[in-house]
């Protein structure tokens, strides 16, 4: 590793980031002899995982299929000790990968990219960082994640407030203890959910305040039985096959065979009490072929979750307040909890429905809404990110004498296959938008983009080529496509951050491609194996 300087160096590849994606893009291009250093923000590898410390942060894919299948070595001696893994041993595993392929000598941590200029003279990308280096690379690659750039909502008196107060996606490292605190946590994303049953067995009262209820499920974690682990280790090649084979890139859930109106109501009632409680949001969403495609069938799943949530929660008034009612069942982020409408139940946890009582401000000593002023010790905010653009645009990407990324993007991100952007010649983005991304095993999802971009690499060096580029018409289709996709569906109504409607003044452009991992899949390997069409390329 090269110690920050001001000198300019010279690589094949530069990595923004060092998550699961800037790891193994750097293994995996390593293997190409190119020369390649990625950047990383953080102290630590690990990404998501390394800044999303908060109490109860957990994954909602299963730990033996949200792990890297490259290495069959490495799958064989990792152990999970849970079934959905909490933060702490997915970033432990992440070090053990760092280690494991000694990617760390190649890695610069605590530096942030902040601009990568291209010049279309040298066909070179000009990367500076804040610590001051200046890097000239062939080839810069975006591993900086879909959920990376946190937000503080623009909350007034937030600067007067004399308490403590911290962002589920930058928690301090170490332990926040809140034993005897009055807490508030704004919020009820996913992070929330998770993070909501923790701390109120730790604070003297916890407050959460709900701008908008959410749909969740029990997530039946338990700890890995080692039989079962040894029995799906013996198969662990097949379950990846399967994996690669399904929308999700997650093996173990028979797709649906039957549309909703097909089952009688009893059936229906059969169908999804099974599924409650016995863990994964992907095992409910695929009781019917039509969940996510179909207003009634949707409907029906979801007033079973608000019933369940009305059988939970003692007190009917709570229970309405939480009771998710502006949104189809799974068109956002559909949680996974432990505990979490059980929680309300507990003397020490009230409810703020801000619908019905606004925040006004925060104050020096709390939090005011239009109806009652709450004295809090500590605010959590569980109020999300900038999804799947941010982080991309927080960096000041541009062509030399063309426009920015920012400028191209205005209007929403376009992109080729999710991997290229027109006008931006040897960017690559892992997991961009227009790609499945987050509405997949995001590991498996790594790795397909990954893989791509190393045989893409591999062809331009064997072929001598200097510049690779998505063709602006080819890029147009793709998004009409990923469009067409989208309103197929019921994902568009929601606002969600798949939309970016929690980013005021973000335009509404819904970002992953949802037509299913599989399907993504067979579209790029035709792409790389017609020669790559769609790109052009230039010696
Ligand atoms: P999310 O899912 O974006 O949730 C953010 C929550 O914060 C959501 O309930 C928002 O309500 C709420 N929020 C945001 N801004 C405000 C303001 N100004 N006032 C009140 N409430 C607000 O983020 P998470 O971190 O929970 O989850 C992100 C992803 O990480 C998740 O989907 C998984 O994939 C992992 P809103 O719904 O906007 O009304």
């Amino acid at each position: 590793m090269t110690d920050a300087s001001t000198r300019t160096s010279r690589l094949d590849a530069v990595i923004v980031g060092a998550g699961f994606a800037g790891m193994y893009a750097l293994h995996k291009l390593r293997g190409l002899g190119l020369s390649v250093r990625a950047f990383e923000a953080g102290s630590g590898v690990g990404g998501t995982w390394y800044w999303n410390r908060y109490p109860g942060a957990r994954c909602d894919v299963e730990s033996l299929e949200y792990s890297y299948s490259f290495s069959d070595p490495l799958q064989q001696e990792w152990e999970w000790p849970e079934r959905f893994s909490a933060q702490p041993d997915i970033l432990k595993y992440a070090n053990h990968v760092a280690d494991r392929f000694d990617l760390r000598r190649d890695i610069q941590f605590n530096t942030r990219v902040k601009s990568a200029v291209f010049s279309r003279s040298s066909n070179l990308w000009t990367v500076q960082t804040d610590r001051g280096d200046v890097i000239e690379a062939r080839f810069c690659i975006m591993a900086s994640g879909n959920l990376s750039l946190p937000r503080v909502p623009d909350i007034q008196g937030i600067e007067s407030y004399k308490g403590e107060w911290y962002h589920t996606g930058q928690w301090p490292k170490t332990p926040v203890d809140f034993t005897g605190k009055r807490v508030g946590v704004i919020g009820t994303g996913s992070s929330a959910i998770q993070l909501i049953p923790v701390v109120a067995e730790q604070a003297k009262h916890l407050t959460v305040f709900q701008r908008t209820a959410n749909f969740s499920l029990p997530s039946g974690n338990e700890p890995l039985d080692p039989a079962f682990v040894r029995a799906f280790k013996q198969r662990y090649t097949e379950h990846r096959a399967e994996a690669d084979r399904t929308p999700f890139g997650i093996a173990g859930h028979p797709p649906p065979t039957k549309f909703s109106r097909e089952a009688t109501p009893q059936e229906r009632e059969q169908a999804y009490t099974a599924r409650w409680g016995t863990g994964g949001n992907i095992a409910f969403l695929y009781a019917y072929k039509d969940l996510l495609v179909d207003k009634e069938a949707n409907e029906i799943a979801s007033d079973f979750v608000r019933r369940k949530i009305r059988e939970t929660v003692k007190n009917q008034a709570v229970a309405e307040d939480l009771l998710p009612n502006d949104h189809y069942i799974g068109t956002k982020r559909l949680c996974l909890d432990l505990g979490y409408y059980e929680t309300f139940n507990r003397d020490n946890v009230s409810l703020v429905n801000l619908r019905k009582a606004p925040i006004e401000t925060i104050t020096e000593r709390g939090l005011r809404t239009t109806q009652a002023e709450h004295a809090l010790d500590a605010i959590i905010f569980a109020t999300g990110y900038d999804a799947m653009t941010g982080a991309l645009l927080d960096i000041d990407i541009r062509v030399e004498n063309g426009p920015s990324l920012r400028d191209k993007w205005a209007a929403g991100p376009t992109t080729y296959l999710g991997l290229l952007t027109a006008g931006f010649p040897n960017l690559l983005i892992i997991t961009g938008p227009g790609s499945p991304s987050v509405k997949s095993n995001m590991i498996a999802a790594i790795e397909q983009h990954v893989d791509w971009i190393h045989d893409l690499l591999a062809h331009v060096k064997a072929s001598g080529i200097a510049r690779v580029e998505a063709d602006p018409q080819s890029e147009q289709s793709w998004v009409s496509h990923v469009n067409d996709v989208a309103n197929s569906t019921l994902y568009p109504l929601a606002n969600s951050w798949y939309v970016g409607a929690n980013i005021p003044g973000k335009p509404r452009v819904f970002m992953p491609y949802v037509a299913g991992l599989d399907k993504y899949r067979v579209i790029c390997n035709d792409v790389a194996a017609s020669g790559y069409r769609g790109l052009v390329m230039e010696r």
